[in-house]
């Protein structure tokens, strides 16, 4: 199944940097497209779940000399205000 997952990233400071991440999580099997943004340091990548994990993803961002953070406890944290009134 493709999923769409954030990461945080670490350790970049310009756009080369964010073209490197990109393209150490792009070269690999399962993945459909990695984003990164530099000025919220995310990264949104889609991939594909039995072909690629997500340590796997962190792995190879850490590999190019940065570091990946699971975005999910960020995102449980982003939860919409409904019912005030
Ligand atoms: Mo830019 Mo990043 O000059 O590792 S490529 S800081």
């Amino acid at each position: 199944m493709t999923i769409e997952k954030n990461f945080k990233i670490k350790g970049m400071t310009c756009a080369a940097c964010v073209r490197a991440v990109e393209r150490a999580v792009n070269k690999k099997d399962g993945i459909l497209d990695a984003n990164v943004n530099l000025a919220t340091e995310k990264m949104m990548v889609k991939y594909n779940e039995e072909e690629v994990s997500q340590d796997e993803i962190v792995e190879a961002v850490s590999k190019a000399g940065y570091e990946a953070l699971l975005d999910e406890e960020l995102k449980e944290v982003v939860i919409p205000v409904e019912g005030m009134t």
